[in-house]
């Protein structure tokens, strides 16, 4: 397969007005008519007309009415045409019931369902799959299903059919059909401009009392979108489905969004707190691309985290606004160091605006969607939130109904700032986490900090200007008042000062707060400092910080240098742990520990080969002392935090939960399970359910949980995926690979099942210390099933292969194991392009 380059972009030859499809469902013959309106693109290159196609069996062509034979390959046709509008008709036909990939139209369960971004319209009918071809469309649906869907506003329906008008042109990649028997839970919403809208959730038979809880949170993301971004949604309907087998999360179709049943579907008994709070946050993420993303869209798809960053963005907006500010930047913040770190740090780096790929389902990554997500949060504390919010609205009004690049993105911000911002720029270009090392002096009242930033070489970037970072910072005084209050400070030098005056001592420096900044501070911090910061920044952010320095600092000494378990970190989170004023959330997000993941890029960043089999068993040591010393505040804490009320997934109560069911695993670590086993016998939620399986098999009790949960649960597929995944999770390192493989023999498990894939392969690659054993078993285990995997759905198995991203930190025998496996899946025969650009690249 070739790379295809950003700078080779060239506008479509020809555009389109209109298409009108009508669809004749038929699990293995479905018949596609299309009448598309086409007219040269007087800003195209001219030649003739491309289409793109992929398994797809024509059946016939016309030009203006008149049959035509077009020159057809695997990939497309073409066909000489007129240089003036013409109608092109074409019939082509498809099996929904052969397509394992999930890509295109497909079945599930019986039901008829689409995805088509990034570029699956191409397995519908022939089209020109590219975002800047927008078009109005129009659907028809001959079929018995009883229920029959698509984009826009429904039109005429009788016996066996079912129009519907989207009147909002659109790229092909946002077409969606549904068809199949399903059931709605239905609501209305009336926007702000009085406008009725009929809001919709579709899920199979049996999940109805699973919607109430989507429903709301559409709701209220659609209130949102309008009192903060002042969106408003512009269709009579708005339709979600709930689909089985999905390769990722949601899809934000044009009025017709289709989910992961994993991320629509909850109630107390199958759904834990998190599983509510991830629920609520993609509901509002796919909403808000209504606008950004599907008003405005992108010209190519380079321009990915133009919609995705954008949108992750104001999703992170929407949940801080729900629940906590404050956790929910520290939830970010986590997941963007385990994941986009990585990747930055790795064979797989790449830009936020990649200049070249090979295959766009390998692009959907943490770089594109987390850092795209920071870039425009920088971009917002550059600014201001005033100029903010002008710059989004000209945005919107400049751009509506455009397909358009990151270039006109930052215009709208240069003309309403009058800022320049071809430095911002670089942040889009160039791959790497910034590593910005803090120097300090401090002499008749005047304090300096002094930063310097470089950013190590990435894969096809050697060298990296220096960019411009606001780095956020604070003071406090001895004492632990704030003499500063935070500031940010714009760095556009490689090296740069920044002084505050009129101090009566040296302060301490509460650096990058709120995490300004998708950089690695590099700073020698005493222990005492951190522990200080723990106790007095003001900055919740950089508070929590400073307890996992100290948490990692204290690990790296128990694996590098054999050293007991740090009696003052146990000492400040106990501190934390204790205190009552503040927030339960966060006290939980204290006495977390960081990742075995996290650990290994940390002793292999100075100097120190990680060993997977040491990071477990000194985390598994410092659980204990931790549990040892906080033994009496662990079961205050327990009793304390039980809620008594009914179930509400909100934040409170969920905070509450978490910092009990923390509590919980410190006793856990002494009494053998028992707190544990009572919890389990009596949850009456998911949430203490699973924290309660999660403690008994973490103490080795878990055979009675194991067995009565599957008993319990064994008619609610998503909560089986939990099955399926705690065991592997919570399996011993020497166990994890066995555990795996004992799973795929079970009569529940099916790899055309994305959702139970993930939950028993993806879990093996979670348990770092199992998936890493030194046996290769782990490795070895992974690469059998994504050789297996890969025929059937190459996007799923392609995202998977990253678990072996990190392989050049380990040790001779290790990397070793890992190559073989990675030599073993790039000569399978016929190996996917998707899978094969991966391999490749993370070999390196
Ligand atoms: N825009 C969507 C990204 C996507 C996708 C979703 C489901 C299946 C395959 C997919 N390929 C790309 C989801 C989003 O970011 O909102
Ligand atoms: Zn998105």
């Amino acid at each position: 397969p070739q790379a295809i380059y950003l700078a080779d972009y060239t506008p479509p030859a020809h555009l389109v007005d209109h298409v009108s499809l009508t669809f004749r469902l038929d699990p293995e013959k479905t018949r596609v008519l299309s009448r598309i309106s086409f007219r040269p693109n007087p800003e195209g290159p001219g030649g003739p007309l491309r289409l793109d196609g992929e398994d797809l069996t024509l059946i016939s062509a016309r030009i203006d009415g008149a049959e035509v034979t077009p020159q057809v390959t695997p990939r497309g046709l073409t066909m000489e045409v007129p240089d003036a509008p013409f109608t092109w008709e074409a019939e082509v036909e498809i099996a929904p019931i052969n397509n394992t990939a999930l890509e295109g139209l497909y079945m599930s369960n019986g039901m008829y369902c689409t995805q088509c971004e990034a570029e699956g319209f191409r397995k519908i009918t022939y089209y020109p799959d590219r975002p800047d071809v927008m078009a109005t469309f129009d659907v028809r649906i001959e079929s018995d299903e009883k229920i029959k869907l698509s984009n826009g506003n429904p039109g005429q329906s009788g016996d066996g059919f079912a129009e519907w008008h989207d009147p909002w042109p659109k790229p092909a990649y946002l077409f969606a059909l549904v068809a199949g028997d399903l059931i709605n839970h239905p609501d209305t919403f009336t926007t702000k401009s009085g406008k009725d809208v009929e809001l919709n959730i579709w899920v199979r038979p049996g999940d109805e009392h699973k919607c109430a809880f989507g429903m709301e949170a559409l709701k209220k993301s659609m209130k949102w979108d309008e009192d903060v971004y002042g969106r408003e949604y512009d269709l009579d309907i708005f339709n979600i489905v709930a689909v089985d087998d999905f390769n990722m999360g949601a899809m934000e179709n044009k009025g017709l969004n289709i989910f992961n049943s994993s991320a629509v579907l909850a109630s107390p008994e199958t759904s834990t707190d998190m599983n509510f709070e991830r629920i609520e946050a993609i509901i509002a993420h796919e909403y808000f691309h209504n606008w950004t993303g599907n008003r405005i869209t992108c010209r190519d798809w380079f321009q990915l985290c133009l919609k995705e960053g954008l949108t992750v963005f104001r999703d992170a907006q929407f949940t801080a606004d729900m629940r906590s500010e404050p956790v929910k930047r520290i939830d970010d913040v986590i997941t963007l160091r385990a994941r986009q770190f990585r990747e930055d740090n790795g064979p797989l780096a790449h830009p936020v605006r990649p200049a070249s790929f090979v295959e766009i389902n390998n692009f959907y990554t943490a770089t594109v969607y987390e850092k795209g997500a920071e870039l425009i949060g920088m971009l917002k504390t550059l600014v201001g939130d005033e100029a903010y919010y002008k710059a989004l609205d000209l945005y919107f009004e400049r751009h509506d109904g455009d397909a358009a690049t990151i270039e006109d993105w930052l215009k709208v911000f240069e003309d309403t700032t009058g800022r320049d911002l071809a430095q911002f720029k670089r942040w889009y270009e160039d791959a790497g986490t910034p590593r910005v090392a803090v120097s300090e002096d401090y002499a008749d009242g005047t304090y300096t900090l002094t930063f310097e930033q470089h950013t190590p070489p990435t894969p096809g970037q050697d060298d990296k200007p220096p960019r411009v970072i606001p780095i956020a910072v604070g003071l406090l005084s001895p004492n632990g008042d704030e003499v500063q209050p935070t500031k940010v400070l714009e760095m556009t030098e490689a090296r740069q000062s920044f002084t505050f005056d009129n101090l009566s001592s040296k302060p301490i420096p509460s650096i990058l707060r709120g995490f300004s900044a998708p950089v690695i501070i590099e700073r020698d911090t005493s222990n005492d400092e951190r522990a200080f910061l723990l106790a007095h920044d003001t900055d919740p952010f950089n508070k929590w910080e400073a307890g996992r320095d100290l948490a990692r600092n204290a690990l790296v000494a128990m694996i590098r240098d054999g050293a007991a378990p740090d009696e003052a970190y146990i000492d400040a989170v106990h501190t934390v742990a204790r205190d009552d004023s503040l927030d339960p959330a966060f006290r939980a997000l204290a006495l977390g520990l960081p990742s075995q993941d996290d650990l290994a890029q940390t002793l292999f960043d100075t100097g120190t080969t990680p060993d997977p089999q040491a990071i477990w068993d000194a985390i598994e040591t410092l659980r204990h002392a931790r549990a040892e010393r906080m033994q009496d505040t662990a079961t205050r804490l327990y009793a304390q935090f039980q809620v008594s009320e009914p179930y509400r997934p909100d934040a409170e109560q969920s905070g509450a939960r978490s910092l009990a069911n923390a509590a919980l695993s410190l006793i856990n670590r002494l009494d053998g399970g028992a707190q544990a086993q009572k919890q389990f016998d009596t949850a009456d939620n998911m949430t203490q359910q699973l924290a309660a399986f999660s403690c008994l098999l973490q103490a080795g009790k878990g055979d009675a949980a194991t067995r009565a949960f599957y008993d319990q649960w064994q008619n609610d597929r998503l909560v089986i995926d939990k099955w399926f995944m705690m065991q592997v999770v919570h399996a011993a390192p020497e166990d994890a690979a066995a555990t795996a493989a004992r799973l795929t023999e079970h009569p529940d498990f099916t790899m055309k099942n994305p959702n139970r894939f993930r939950a028993t392969l993806g879990a093996l690659t979670m348990n770092a210390a199992g998936f890493h054993h030194v046996s290769g078993a782990g490795y070895d285990r992974l690469a059998d099933w994504l050789i297996r995997l890969d025929p059937l759905n190459p996007q799923t198995t392609a995202r998977m292969c990253s678990a072996f991203e990190t392989w050049r930190r380990y040790d001779d025998t290790r990397q070793g194991l890992i190559k073989s496996q990675l030599d073993r899946i790039l000569a399978t025969p016929n190996l996917s392009p998707d899978t094969t650009e991966m391999v490749t690249r993370i070999r390196g």
